[in-house]
C-alpha cells in the first residue's frame, strides 16, 4: 500500500513550469559557500556539485543533504561525471587553482586555461542552453577564455568580476559614513583585481551623489583619502588569504546575488566581467571586464552608460589594455 493516497488521479506536472537546476563546478571553499548560499537563499530546484576528487564530492554532497531538515527543498546531486548537470539554467565555474598568498590572480592563468579546455566543452554539451558564471580566477580572462571554449553568445557568458570588489567598496564607504551599504551605490568596474577602477564620480548613499554634496557643501577632502579606500579593496582579497588562506563568504554570497538576479529575471545592474569592446571607448580586441551590466534570464541584456570622467576613462581603457595583452597571448 502506498504511503499516500492520491486525493484525485496524479496529473504530470505542467511541462511549463519553471524548474531550475544550477550546477557549481568546483567543490572547494568556494564553490561550497556558494552552493551553501544558493540553498540557504532557496534559489534552485536542484543543486549539482562536480569536482575532480570524487571522495570530497560525496563528502560534501552528504554534508549538504544532511541539512535537509533545515533548509527549502532541493535536490542535491554531485558526480565527477559532467553528465550529472544536464539541462543546467546555469553553470557556476569555480574549478581552479587559487591564489597563493602574496600571489597575483594573472600568475594562475596558464594553471587554470588547461583546466577550463576538460571543463567548458562538457558543460555546453550536456547543457547548451544555460548560461555560463565563471568565477575562477584570473576571472575576465578565463570568461574569455570559457567564451571562446563554449561557442555560446556573449551574454550567457558572464564572470562573476567586481560584483565582489564592489561590495568591498560599498561596505567601506557605508561603514565610513555609519549607514548601511544596501543604501551606498558605488560600483568597482574593469579588472577584478590590481588595475581595477573604482568610478568616485557616480556615486551617491541614499540618492544623494557624494562628490558634488562635498564640492556644493565646500566640504574638502583629500584625493588621497578616495585613493586608499579604493587600495583598501583592491588589497582586501589579499588580506583575507593572508589570514585565513582563502576567501568564502563574501563571494558565496556575490554569486548567490547574481544567481537571483539571473534565474528570477531581476534585471538589476551588477558590476560584472562582460565583452566590452565597444563601450567607454575600448577597442583593440574581444576583451571582457567588468561593466555594470543589467542582467536577467537571458543572461547580459545591456550596459548602463554610468557616467564616468575623463581619467576614470582613460583607466578602465588602460585595465581593458592590460586584460588584452595578456589574452593575446593566449590560443584558443
Ligand atoms: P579550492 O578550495 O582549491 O577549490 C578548487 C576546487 O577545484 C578543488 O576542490 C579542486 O578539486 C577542483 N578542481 C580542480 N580541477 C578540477 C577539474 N578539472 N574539474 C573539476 N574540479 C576541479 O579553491 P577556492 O575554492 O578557494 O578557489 C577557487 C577559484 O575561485 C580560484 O581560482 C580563486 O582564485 C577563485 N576566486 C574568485 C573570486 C572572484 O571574485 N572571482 C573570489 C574568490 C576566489
Amino acid at each position: 500500500q502506498a504511503f499516500f493516497r492520491p486525493i484525485i488521479s496524479a496529473a504530470p506536472p505542467s511541462p511549463t513550469k519553471r524548474h531550475t537546476k544550477i550546477s557549481v563546478i568546483g567543490a572547494g571553499n568556494v564553490g561550497m559557500a556558494i552552493a551553501q548560499t544558493i540553498l540557504t537563499q532557496d534559489l534552485a530546484d536542484e543543486l549539482v556539485l562536480v569536482d575532480a576528487k570524487a571522495d570530497k564530492l560525496l563528502g560534501e554532497m552528504l554534508d549538504l543533504q544532511h541539512a535537509a531538515a533545515f533548509l527549502p527543498r532541493t535536490k542535491i546531486m554531485a558526480d565527477v561525471d559532467y553528465a550529472v548537470t544536464a539541462g543546467s539554467d546555469l553553470c557556476i565555474v569555480t574549478a581552479g587553482a587559487r591564489q597563493m598568498p602574496g600571489e597575483a590572480r594573472l600568475n594562475l592563468l596558464h594553471r587554470n586555461v588547461a583546466l577550463y579546455r576538460a571543463i567548458v566543452p562538457p558543460l555546453v554539451k550536456y547543457s547548451p542552453e544555460t548560461i555560463l558564471l565563471i568565477v575562477s580566477n584570473p576571472v575576465d580572462i578565463l570568461t574569455y577564455v570559457a567564451w571562446k571554449l563554449s561557442g555560446f553568445p556573449s551574454n550567457r557568458v558572464i564572470g562573476s568580476g567586481t560584483n565582489l570588489d564592489s561590495s568591498r567598496f560599498r561596505f567601506l564607504i557605508a561603514d565610513h559614513l555609519d549607514v548601511s551599504a544596501q543604501d551606498v551605490q558605488a560600483y568597482i568596474v574593469g579588472e577584478h583585481g590590481d588595475s581595477s577602477v573604482a568610478l568616485w564620480s557616480s556615486i551617491s548613499v541614499g540618492g544623494v551623489p557624494i562628490l558634488s554634496f562635498l564640492h556644493k557643501q565646500e566640504i574638502f577632502y583629500e584625493k588621497e583619502t578616495l585613493e586608499n579606500i579604493h587600495k583598501e579593496v583592491i588589497d582586501g582579497a589579499y588580506q583575507v588569504i593572508r589570514l585565513k588562506g582563502y576567501t568564502s563568504w563574501a563571494i558565496g554570497y556575490s554569486v548567490a546575488n547574481l544567481a537571483r538576479t539571473l534565474l528570477r529575471d531581476q534585471r538589476r545592474i551588477h558590476p560584472v566581467s562582460v565583452i566590452a569592446k565597444g563601450f567607454y571607448g575600448i577597442e583593440g580586441g574581444d576583451v571582457f571586464l567588468s561593466l555594470p551590466a543589467r542582467l536577467g534570464r537571458s543572461g547580459v541584456l545591456g550596459v548602463a552608460n554610468v557616467h564616468m570622467n575623463d581619467e576614470e576613462t582613460r583607466r578602465l581603457q588602460s585595465s581593458a589594455e592590460t586584460i588584452l595583452e595578456l589574452t593575446g597571448q593566449l590560443e584558443i
